[in-house]
């Protein structure tokens, strides 16, 4: 529940304040995907249809972000579409988020910075595309997401299609096992890889549907275990592009950000952007669909629970 000192920073959507209050269930979403993720007008109208999806599934979506400072529990239409359009959002993780606050700034949320707020707004369920990881390399640069950290401390189910296909999904694994978050891979054995249904690596837990999430978790709950739960839910068949022509796109993308010599947060928006330029949109279309399919599946993990 909201924390009497976090309060007076965060303004929950009315449609989300009532079922809170009803005890209805509801789906965080984060906005980094918009303000980073994808280029406008597609960031817009996937915002929009997401949050469709999930109202008709049976809950109320809550799209989280930063707007001049204040914490939004859920956009207006009118308040996710500029937010579409804010060329120069921050992108807001548990470093920043605070520093956005303090200083009246915009930006969109990532995964760790999501669940954080949706966890000071007492919502249990988090529909992304992919969760941010270990990056290739990282032996080197160090670049490891902070959504591992938050995984393994801030007690929300995130449902994702896997670590995005451009990171090291073994060592984010590995890291996972460490932190002690459960990955477990819905209806599936193997491990996703974002854009294509298989990586090399198996899911280190399955369970089949909602249900079984929903039971997990309330388990964990009773158990005293903290943390969350990152869901793998593999992105659907007719829209999957195989990891094998994808590794020549992700390929592609790390030389050319090491060749710009591109660091950072930076690092993410910039591969994605430039796959999309390599694949000639289709790992857009991709990456709609894998979201659809997670807003889908969190929906109905938000009823069961
Ligand atoms: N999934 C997408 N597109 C994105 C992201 C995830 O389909 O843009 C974002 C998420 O917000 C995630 C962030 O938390 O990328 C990870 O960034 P970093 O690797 O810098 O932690
Ligand atoms: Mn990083």
């Amino acid at each position: 529940m909201t924390p009497q000192t976090a309060s007076p920073f965060i303004d929950i959507h009315p449609p989300v304040a009532e079922a809170l209050r009803a005890g209805k269930p509801v789906v965080a979403l984060e906005s980094t995907i918009i303000t980073h993720g994808m280029p406008y007008p597609d960031n817009g109208a996937m915002a929009a249809k997401v949050e469709q999806i999930i109202i008709e599934g049976g809950a109320t979506p809550a799209t989280i972000a930063v707007v001049n400072g204040r914490i939004k529990i859920g956009l207006s239409d009118g308040e996710r579409e500029s937010l579409a359009m804010t060329g120069d959002a921050m992108k807001l993780s548990r470093a920043d988020i605070g520093f956005a606050v303090a200083e009246s700034r915009t930006g969109g949320t990532t995964v760790a910075a999501t669940m954080i707020a949706a966890h000071i707004a007492g919502i249990k369920v988090f529909a992304t595309g992919g969760i941010g990881g270990v990056h290739k390399g990282a032996e080197k640069s160090f670049d490891i997401s902070a959504d591992l950290d938050e995984l393994a401390r801030t007690p929300v189910i995130v449902v994702s299609a896997g670590a995005k296909a451009i990171l090291d999904i073994e060592k984010t694994l590995e890291v996972l096992e460490t932190r002690g978050v459960p990955v477990v891979g819905h209806a599936c054995e193997t491990m996703p890889a974002f854009w294509s249904r298989q990586s090399r690596f198996r899911a280190p837990l399955t369970l089949h549907n909602a249900e079984e999430i929903a039971r997990f978790y309330e388990t964990r709950q009773a158990l005293g275990l903290s943390g969350g739960i990152l869901i793998a839910n593999p992105v659907p068949r007719n829209d999957e592009i195989s990891a094998d022509e994808m590794a020549g796109y992700i390929e592609a993308a790390q030389k050319a950000a090491e060749a710009q010599n591109v660091t950072g947060k930076a690092v993410t928006p910039f591969l994605l952007g430039k796959i999309l330029e390599l694949t000639d949109g289709r790992s857009l279309k991709t990456n709609i669909a894998l979201v659809e399919n997670n807003a889908r599946l969190a929906a109905e993990i938000a009823k069961a629970l």
